[in-house]
This record gives C-alpha cells, structure tokens and sequence, in this order.
C-alpha cells in the first residue's frame, strides 16, 4: 500500500525540497495573556505536544522531500507569562515578531498556522500578519477546527491568511507540496479553500486517508528543537 502513495507523489519527491513552518498559536487568548487578571485553569498557558502539526510534519517528512520546522508559541510563551514579561497585547506581538525572525534565513515556501482550540483565533491575524512580513514569499495556510469551522471571520479577521485547509491536512498539504503547478493543486483541491474559491462559494470536502497503515508513526524530531 505504501507503493501507491509513493508513486503518487513521486514527481513531487524529484523536482523540489520545500520548506515549511507550522505555527502553533498560543492556546490562551491575547487578551488574556497579561498577568494579574486571575488566572483560572482555562487561561493558563499549557505545554501539550501539538498532535495536528506534528502528524503534518511526520506525514510530509516520511512521503516528500519537504523540511519542515515547527514553532510551538505555547513553549515559548510559557516562560514569557511566567516570568511577568508580558504586560500589553504589543509586547505579545513583539515577541512572536522576534520568535518569527529567528528563523528569517529558511525563506519558508509554506506557513502553517494549526488553529485548534477557540482562542487561538485571536493570533490568527497577528500571526499571518507578521508571517507575510517576514516571509513575503510564503503561502500562508491556516487549518485546524478553527479556520475549517469559522471561514468567513477567519478570512475577514486575518487578511493575510492566503488558503484554508478544511479537516484532516495531510493529503492536502502533501499534494501542495508535491505538486508542479501550486496555483492548479490550489484551484482543484477538495480541502484546500483559497479566498477566490471561498468567494464564488466553493464547499470543501474532506480528504481522508483510507489505509489507516499509510499513516506513519508520529515523528517527534521536529519538535525537539524548542524547548519542551
Ligand atoms: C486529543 C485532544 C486533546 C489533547 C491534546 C491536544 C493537542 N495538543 O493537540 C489534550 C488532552 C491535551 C486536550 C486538551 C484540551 N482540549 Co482537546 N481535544 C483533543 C481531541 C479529542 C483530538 C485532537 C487531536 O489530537 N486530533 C488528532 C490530530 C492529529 O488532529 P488535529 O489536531 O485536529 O489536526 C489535524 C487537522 O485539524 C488539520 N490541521 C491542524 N492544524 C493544521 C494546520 C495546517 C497548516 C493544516 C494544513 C492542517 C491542519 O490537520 C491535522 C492532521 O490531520 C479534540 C477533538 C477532536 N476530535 O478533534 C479535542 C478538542 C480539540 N479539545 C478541546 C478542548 C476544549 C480542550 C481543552 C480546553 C479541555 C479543557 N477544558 O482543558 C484542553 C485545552 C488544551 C490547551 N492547550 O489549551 C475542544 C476544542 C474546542 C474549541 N473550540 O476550542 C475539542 C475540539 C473537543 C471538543 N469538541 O470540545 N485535548
């Protein structure tokens, strides 16, 4: 069965290494970021490992030639709280601008924002926003239930947030990855909504993988470089 996807995309695999950035906003909302404000379990910063971006990354990693980097906000914004360092919504985006920078030399081809729980909604224009300064080349791509539930106040609210990955993304994502022409993948996608797409009032579907076996095992290399 693994014969099959990789025949697929092999095309892919030949003709290019491209390099992608998954984002994971922090899980507490901008707003509620500042100390002092009585901090209830619900708003307190967490470290869990980001399972959706982590199965993009292994998925890409195992079938494409793609290098993926994974920068978890919630690692780094941990310790900002923490320590007090955080006491207006600017420094919270200077700080991601900072974060962002660090990693300016990769020139990304793709940035993935993983959008999974309520208040990472509120980084979605920040972050897009930051992403098309830095990396103007870059497609940015937000998906998780956040943007595959809310397309109209995502594709509003964040202005920069180039296509919408609707449900599960690795087939997705993997295609885009692999695929000659991005613009075509693009326009014929079944889960990849771009705002032209969303305008004319295209309805995504969702792309499964059938053979549960084709999934690999979770590959945690990429998020080892930041500290967990
Ligand atoms: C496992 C799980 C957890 C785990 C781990 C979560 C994690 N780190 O990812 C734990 C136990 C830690 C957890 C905690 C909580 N959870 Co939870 N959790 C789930 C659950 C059951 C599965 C999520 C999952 O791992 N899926 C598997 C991975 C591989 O898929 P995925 O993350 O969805 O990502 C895929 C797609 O979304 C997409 N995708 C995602 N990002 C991106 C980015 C790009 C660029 C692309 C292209 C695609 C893409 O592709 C990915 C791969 O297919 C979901 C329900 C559900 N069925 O989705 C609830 C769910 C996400 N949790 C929820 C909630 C409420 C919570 C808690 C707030 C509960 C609580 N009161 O504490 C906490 C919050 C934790 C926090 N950090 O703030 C809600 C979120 C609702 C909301 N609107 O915010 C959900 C939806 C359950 C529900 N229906 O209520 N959770």
């Amino acid at each position: 069965m693994e014969q099959r996807v990789q025949t697929k995309y092999i095309e892919g695999w030949r003709v290019m290494r491209k390099k992608i950035l998954f984002i994971i906003p922090p899980c507490v909302a901008i707003s509620d970021l500042i100390p002092d404000r009585g901090k209830t379990f619900s708003n307190k910063i967490r470290k869990e490992v980001p399972l959706g971006a982590l199965s993009l990354a292994t998925y890409l990693e195992h079938y494409t030639q793609a290098s993926v980097t994974i920068l978890d906000l919630n690692l780094e914004f941990y310790e900002l709280v923490n320590e007090g360092k955080i006491g207006e919504t600017e420094e919270a985006e200077m700080y991601i601008e900072g974060f962002l920078k660090e990693f300016k030399y990769k020139e990304f081809d793709i940035c993935g924002i993983s959008s999974i729980f309520s208040p990472t909604y509120s980084y979605l224009g920040i972050i897009s926003r930051l992403v098309k300064k830095i990396f103007p080349a870059a497609l940015i791509v937000a998906g998780g239930g956040v943007p595959s539930n809310l397309m109209a106040e995502v594709f509003s609210g964040a202005p920069c947030i180039d296509v919408i990955s609707y449900g599960e993304g690795e087939l997705a994502i993997t295609g885009l990855v692999t695929s000659k022409n991005e613009q075509e993948y693009l326009a014929n996608s079944p889960s990849l909504v771009t705002r032209q797409k969303y305008q004319e009032g295209f309805q995504a579907s969702f792309e499964f993988i059938e053979e549960l076996d084709e999934i690999p095992p979770l590959d945690f290399f990429p998020y080892r470089a930041q500290k967990v």
